[in-house]
């Protein structure tokens, strides 16, 4: 797969209630990005947010595209703008806000869409809709926030990765070889460069390094793994690891000449805050940061790729569509874990409509979990790995789109017994904010 991942670059600017803030951007705001500015509801007569488009004037001054008044006295905000010709102050919303006292703190969110802005505030965590701006968003380059009680600027950007090449092979497969992941095959080395493995390190002479999970290389310091994987890393970061590059699982020193393998060290796990396990848990989802060696992570290679995150605006997969799983798990749902495959399986499974999956999971299958099957399973070991399926499922060079972490199953293998896959399209953003609160 290629071109499209997002990635967030977050630029913070703190200053603890400070009235006047300034926050300029160097390449002017686009579609998804999204501002957040942090305040508390003061007793003055008056506060105000202002966007300024840098391209556009307005009688000698940049144009002030977007206008938030906050009115804490009345409990109202107005919402205008500023720009073309006279440059009057054009109001577009009045709206009353019951729900905020003097003191208290608030979030005003303003995302940039095709379309113009949508304004949000958040209050004691609870976040209420203001204003839908349907205007020309223009070239803002510069945030100021005035006689209010303010406290940080955010910017959050969605950048495309296409620079980075996710979710690419950088070979073309031409061999198809025969063997099972269950009802899988061995696949090539490169043939699926984001899967990555949570291995138990080897801290003493008796315990021998082995693997425990699947996980997907997202980032050059991240992958997306099950909550269930971690339960035994949180707080023990330093007993495991996360491998990428690699192929034979092994590491009896057989098969230097295919070994492309990077041993990452841990410097965070973060598992969903609502998992709360069971054996079809919801909320199957954790992120683990990679330790930094210095400076940089994973250095990406023929072996080594991110996938690509789903886009919400641009990624969809129908019922039948076809995907692909990888990992180095159980090749039948008793095979013992010392008898696990040593190459990388993989294997082509179809995306199945809830509606069949209920059939067979009945009221386990829950929001936030899709089902794949096929003539391929996932089974235990392959559990946080990914199912990957490519954006555009006609074209053999589109990237590929991890669009399920493997979370459980009905045995493994059986006969219109889909596996059960955490649904990344519904995280977006609960992995777009860690990544971007977490990056240095
Ligand atoms: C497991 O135990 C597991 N066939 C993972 C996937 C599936 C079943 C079990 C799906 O980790």
């Amino acid at each position: 797969m290629m071109i499209l991942t997002t990635t967030i670059l977050a630029f913070i600017a703190l200053v603890s209630g400070n009235r006047n803030m300034e926050r300029i951007v160097d390449s002017p705001l686009v579609a998804g990005d999204e501002v957040i500015i942090k305040a508390r509801w003061h007793t003055r007569s008056r506060e105000t947010v202002r966007l300024y488009d840098g391209q556009a004037s307005c009688n000698g001054q940049p144009a002030q595209n977007l206008i938030m008044k906050m009115m804490p006295r009345k409990g109202m905000i107005d919402i205008g703008r500023k720009v073309g010709n006279g440059c009057r102050y054009v109001m577009m919303t009045r709206r009353r806000l019951p729900f905020i006292n003097v003191g208290s703190p608030y979030e005003l969110s303003i995302e940039v869409a095709t379309t113009g802005f949508v304004v949000k505030i958040k209050v004691n965590d609870r976040v209420h809709n203001i204003f839908t701006a349907p205007v020309d968003v223009g070239a803002i380059n510069n945030i100021r926030t005035m006689s209010g009680d303010f406290s940080a600027i955010t910017t959050k950007r969605f950048v495309p990765l296409a620079v980075r090449s996710c979710g690419k092979r950088y070979s073309e497969i031409t061999q198809a070889i025969t063997t099972r992941i269950t009802g899988g095959s061995k696949s090539k080395p490169g043939q699926y460069p984001w899967q990555a493995a949570i291995r138990k390190a080897r801290i003493n002479d008796w315990l021998d390094a082995h693997h425990v999970c699947g996980a997907t290389l997202i980032r050059e310091c991240w992958v997306l793994t099950a909550a269930h994987c971690i339960q035994r890393v949180r707080n023990y970061e330093t007993h495991y690891l996360v491998r990428v590059g690699d192929y034979y699982n092994l590491d009896d020193g057989t098969h230097l000449e295919n070994e492309h393998q990077q041993d990452m060290a841990i410097e965070k796990v973060f598992q969903h805050e609502e998992y709360r396990g069971g054996t079809s848990p919801p909320y199957d989802i954790a992120l683990i940061k990679l330790k930094k060696v210095n400076g940089s992570c994973v250095e990406t290679s023929e072996y080594a790729n991110p996938a690509c995150l789903p886009d919400p605006s641009v990624d969809h997969f129908d019922e039948n569509a076809p995907c692909v799983i990888s990992g180095w798990g159980a090749q039948s749902y008793d095979q013992a874990p010392s008898r696990y495959p040593h190459e990388l399986q993989g294997g082509k499974v179809n995306i199945r409509s809830e509606q069949k999956c209920r059939t067979t999971h009945g009221t386990r299958l829950k929001n936030g979990m899709l089902c794949a099957g096929g003539d391929a399973d996932t089974c235990q070991g392959d559990s946080g790995g990914p199912l990957a399926c490519q954006r555009d499922t006609e074209n053999k060079l589109s990237p590929f789109v991890v669009w399920g972490i493997t979370s459980w199953g009905d045995q493994c293998g059986l006969k219109d017994t889909p596996g059960v896959y955490t649904k990344v399209s519904d995280y977006i953003s609960w992995i777009t904010d860690i990544i971007s609160l977490n990056s240095d």
